[in-house]
């Protein structure tokens, strides 16, 4: 049975308390009496005067306690559902109560504000944004009502014959891969013809000189859009995280062109050679050469890495030249990347801003927290680490779990040791031993957009080691949320403008992705059921949190590396 969370609310009304009371009453089964069980029965007054004093005393002294160490927390923690399978039925709460919200104020809409209690759509009609986003968390929750009018309104309404420019990437992680997880696990064949449907339409995108997608493409027209700024450049990691969306639907349809055309542009990156497999953040459409000399694992790099070693498992290994490109670059990561900050020597992976002879920046984006969970799937394949044991185990097997670990570590301290237990956007470690704190957040950076990437990172780390740490850790992000981010009222949950400010004031919106990720990957962090749902063995989650079936692929890789490591 699950029940809800009531919020931390410190002023609260009589109303409020008396339902408050109720709950608590009912949650362990006592009458209103028998609720106040420290009530002292009648002695003599002046025994009954001593009492009292004592009584009143211990209460102020408990209570500076309560609130010394739990500050404005208390009331939360006082409901706290202390067993895995209560946490995983008050995260499916969250995402009710994110749904209903969106559900009541903004159905339909790409875009969800919860405190303005209205939607927005991006062009002149919805493309699904949240809707087909969260159609795959519907399903492995079991909301079959919610489920089935998301499913109407796809049928109904969702029509992506539109002219209007989507971005590429965006658009094929969120609804493609949306599309293709609801085909999936439903076998509704509603889903794979609107996804079939909108990969053709996106495949526009890859008509450049070069074969690197455009950032932009027109679902009409299907002509590829270079990207307006940027010097017409697309992003590396968005030209490189179409490939397990369109190569699935090239399994599922038959059709040729969405693989060639998706692993073209791997080609294309590798013969840019990019020195230990670390590549630009830009590549251009026009000539599929770098641009720029940034190199990083946050916004703009982050998935190029993911998805080499997530092309593999996808194909049952079946491409080793991905595995190849992922073993160089996490080599490279290693070498040119990983530093250590003071005074708590937490592990990080910092930016270099003018290629590899440059010398490293130690801001790290919230982003590069997938990368935990990454370099843990590259270790064992999926496999729990005792079973990967027991065939071989390589030192770089080893050191690639070790640096697994660390980098969840410090992601969970970013959460930790921030006044709202929230994450910030971007973090600045510290490097100098005469400093003591480990890293900074800068006023512009101090913002929480309901990301995923911790949480994602804690759940692969749960799956594959058993350490349940990374369920306390992720139950404790998850309280975090729950406090700070949840709108009054029932609207939903919503952005947090500083991180570093309690009460927060929150942002305006909600983003698709808390629902498609952050409370999917919570939802199987907790989940306990006999039969592994969702087995890491058999998917490979998109970098939208969409799980994808693992296969023996149609088709076979159309190119080989000209060099190898
Ligand atoms: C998501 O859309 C995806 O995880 C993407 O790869 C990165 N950004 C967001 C979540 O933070």
């Amino acid at each position: 049975m699950s029940f809800a969370i009531p919020r931390n609310v410190p002023n609260l009304d009589s109303e409020k308390r008396s339902e408050e009371d109720k709950y608590w009453r009912l949650k362990h089964n006592m009458s209103s009496d028998e609720m106040y069980k420290d009530k002292p029965i009648r002695r003599p007054r002046s025994a009954l005067r001593k009492t009292l004093r004592a009584v009143a005393l211990l209460v102020f002294f408990a209570s500076l306690w309560v609130v010394y160490q739990y500050g404005g927390q208390h009331r939360y923690d006082w409901m706290e559902p202390k067993t895995d399978k209560a946490r995983q039925a008050a995260v499916k709460e969250a995402f009710i109560r994110s749904w209903d919200g969106y559900k009541k104020y903004a159905w339909g809409y790409d875009v969800y504000q919860p405190l303005s209690k209205r939607g927005e759509n991006m062009g002149d009609d919805p493309l699904g944004w949240i809707i087909v986003d969260s159609l795959d968390t519907l399903a492995i929750m079991g909301l079959d009502d919610r489920l089935a009018d998301a499913r109407d309104w796809v049928q109904n309404v969702l029509n992506y014959d539109m002219d209007y420019e989507v971005n590429t990437f965006e658009t094929s992680i969120r609804m493609l891969g949306g599309l293709l997880s609801a085909y999936h696990l439903t076998g509704d064949e509603l889903y794979l013809q609107k996804a079939a449907d909108l990969g053709d339409r996106l495949l526009g995108a890859f008509n450049s000189p070069s074969g690197i997608p455009y950032a932009s493409v027109n679902l009409h027209t299907r002509e590829g859009v270079k990207s307006h700024t940027d010097r017409g450049a697309s992003s590396t990691a968005e030209a490189t995280t179409v490939q397990l969306e369109l190569k699935y639907l090239a399994q599922l349809t038959g059709n040729e062109d969405f693989w060639t055309k998706s692993e073209g542009v791997l080609q294309v990156v590798d013969a840019n050679k990019p020195p230990g497999g670390l590549v630009p953040i830009y590549i251009h459409p026009d000539t599929g050469r770098f641009q720029g000399k940034t190199i990083r694992l946050g916004s703009r790099g982050d998935s190029y890495y993911e998805y080499l070693i997530k092309q593999w498992l996808q194909t049952n290994k079946h491409e080793p030249v991905y595995r190849d490109m992922y073993d160089e670059s996490v080599a490279g990561i290693k070498k040119y990347l990983v530093e250590r900050s003071y005074p708590s020597m937490l592990t990080f992976i910092s930016e270099l801003d003018y290629g590899v002879n440059g010398p490293t920046s130690p801001k790290m984006d919230h982003l590069v927290c997938f990368a935990s969970g990454m370099f843990a799937l590259g270790a064992t394949d999926g496999q729990i680490v005792r079973d990967a044991k027991k065939q071989q185990w390589t030192r770089q097997q080893e050191s690639d779990m070790e640096l697994a670990r660390e980098l969840a570590k410090t992601c969970y301290e970013t959460y930790a040791r921030t006044a709202t237990g929230l994450a910030p956007e971007i973090v600045f470690f510290n490097r100098r031993k005469d400093v003591f704190k480990d890293f900074r957040i800068k006023a512009f950076d101090a913002h929480n957009l309901q990301r995923p990437e911790t949480v994602e990172s804690l759940f692969v780390l749960w799956r594959i080691t058993r350490d349940p740490i990374y369920r306390k850790w992720g139950w404790e992000i998850f309280k975090a949320f729950e406090k700070h981010t949840r709108v009054n009222g029932d609207a939903g949950y919503a952005s947090v403008d500083n991180v570093k400010e309690v009460p927060v004031e929150l942002r305006d919106n909600m983003e698709s992705f808390w629902l498609s990720e952050t409370l999917k990957y919570l939802y199987l962090l907790f989940d306990d059921s006999q039969e592994e749902v969702l087995p890491l063995t058999k998917y490979v989650f998109s970098t939208e949190g969409h799980p994808l079936p693992r296969f023996d692929p149609k088709f076979k890789t159309g190119w080989s590396r000209l060099t190898t490591s």
